[in-house]
């Protein structure tokens, strides 16, 4: 053990190797409480070439390692054990180039993604991704994971939006793969292999990111309506009408809505009575014109008229557009306020989700008949967050006990309608029995082949995406 850590210490140099479990407790600590987490020590490297050096060591000693970015995924990706180490990249955050000509930047992966962003703004340029942990999470912790967000509609998932990577693979060796080309078409797409792969196949260590223009205007909306056909009617109209500029379209339920307003200090619905379903949407332009606006009033105007919508909101300013996007940051926090929380991260065809929900009412209710389903999520994109409430006579242990059952019944349904069980966070550790379930047992096997080709130790964060 001595020798293991004066080992990463001549690497990475002693002061960055932590042992302390009161240091350590920031990377251990798991965001949603569900997973003990431990490691032999936390090892933050400052260049590539280190964390080369420390897979390599890592090799040598056969001692298995979880890549960690800014701890807030929410499947257990980087929980440790006492013997495993944790390589955090929270060091490994250097800005390398923005390049507006090109509309790229290239960064290390311990970025923050808020800095990222800023990073852009400043070049008039914008870099869509948005999630709600963007304070803290780290870019190569996006990569990893493949994250999501509210921008995926017009944007795309954090795939879509990188050019190329570097990656540090199992055998230390690195893959420089920083390409900053809209077009190579030369070889096998390794990069969406690394992107998403959770840290399980080599070690993202910096990538190229695509840029876009800085929106100059967007248009910020709240909706009211009875239905969530009415919401996939409206996604629709506002997409022709804003020429598919339509980056963001958020379903809350009127329960979410209104846990937010009763908890969350300073919230407020804007509309005078509630309604079953609540929309946020909005729509990017790079030019500061207000014949956008006036498309999208008119568009909303008609929606009102023909009955589609039964109430909407415009926001006239940045303040009341951050008002309206906080509302939909806010009902995740909300729902503590309520007990605890049964989560779901499901996706089905947006032409499918209607008829999905409302089976999953029924399920649910069908199950524990006071349970308070919280639905909220991407509606543009399908991906729905059916979160489950405890119910108000039930204490939260005894709740959570259910946490099993109650997603089999869910992901049972979803696959019923063709849908994933995890649409934007990924496996960790907490999806395993769902890749042996629901994945075609085909491509598991290829799965199994290129971790074994990858990563013939298995010594990269292993136990998480396959067993
Ligand atoms: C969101 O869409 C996040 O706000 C969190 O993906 C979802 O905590 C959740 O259930
Ligand atoms: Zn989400």
């Amino acid at each position: 053990m001595t020798d293991v850590i004066e080992g990463l210490g001549r690497i990475v140099g002693q002061q960055h190797v932590i042992t302390d479990k009161q240091k350590s407790a920031i990377y251990t600590e798991e965001p949603r409480g569900r997973y003990a987490s431990d490691c032999l020590a936390v090892v933050l490297p400052e260049t590539t070439e280190e964390v080369a050096e420390i897979v390599k060591f890592c090799g040598q000693q056969n001692l298995a390692l979880v890549p960690q970015g800014g701890n807030t995924g929410a499947m257990g990706g980087a929980v440790a054990n006492k013997d495993q180490l944790i390589v955090n990249f929270k060091r490994l955050n250097k800005i390398i180039e923005v390049n507006p000509t090109d509309y790229t930047m290239t960064v290390q992966a311990g970025c923050i993604l808020a800095n990222i962003q800023e990073t852009a703004k400043r070049h008039d340029r914008l870099f869509p991704l948005s999630l709600g942990a963007q304070g803290s999470c780290q870019i190569g912790g996006n990569l990893a994971t493949n994250a999501g967000g509210i921008n995926v509609l017009h944007y795309g998932n954090t795939r879509d939006l990188v050019l190329g990577i570097e990656v540090v693979l199992s055998n230390g060796k690195i893959s420089h793969g920083l390409n900053a080309l809209r077009k190579n078409n030369t070889g096998y797409d390794l990069k969406n292999l690394f992107i998403g792969c959770e840290g399980t196949l080599g070690i993202i260590t910096a990538a190229v990111l695509k840029l876009f223009p800085y929106p100059k205007g967007q248009v910020v909306s709240l909706t009211g309506l009875e239905s969530i056909d009415s919401g996939v009617a409206l996604l629709s109209r506002l997409k022709f009408a804003s020429s598919d500029r339509l980056t963001t379209f958020e379903l809350m339920s009127q329960i979410a809505v209104e846990t937010a307003v009763k908890h969350i200090h300073g919230q407020t619905d804007p509309f005078d009575k509630p309604y079953p379903w609540y929309i946020l949407a909005i729509v990017h332009s790079s030019e500061q014109d207000s014949h956008l606006k006036h498309h999208i009033e008119d568009t909303l105007a008609t929606a009102l008229g023909d009955g589609l919508i039964k109430d909407a909101v415009i926001a006239q300013n940045q303040t009341q557009a951050q008002r309206l996007i906080l509302l939909r940051e806010d009902i995740v926090e909300a729902q503590k306020f309520i007990g605890g929380s049964i989560k779901h991260d499901v996706s089905v065809p947006v032409s499918k989700v209607s008829e999905f929900m409302a089976h999953a009412y029924r399920t649910v209710k069908a199950f524990m008949p006071n349970a308070l389903p919280y639905p909220y999520g991407h509606l543009g994109d399908g991906n729905i967050h059916f979160n489950i409430s405890q119910p108000a006579d039930m204490g939260k242990e005894k709740f959570l006990e259910n946490w099993k059952a109650i997603n089999t019944l869910m992901h049972d349904i979803t696959h019923d309608y063709q849908g994933s069980f995890s649409a934007e966070h990924g496996i960790g550790i907490s999806k395993l029995d769902e890749m042996d379930k629901y994945k075609d047992q085909t491509e598991m096997e290829l799965y199994r082949q290129i971790k074994k080709l990858l990563d013939p130790k298995g010594l990269l964060n292993p136990g998480k995406m396959l067993r």
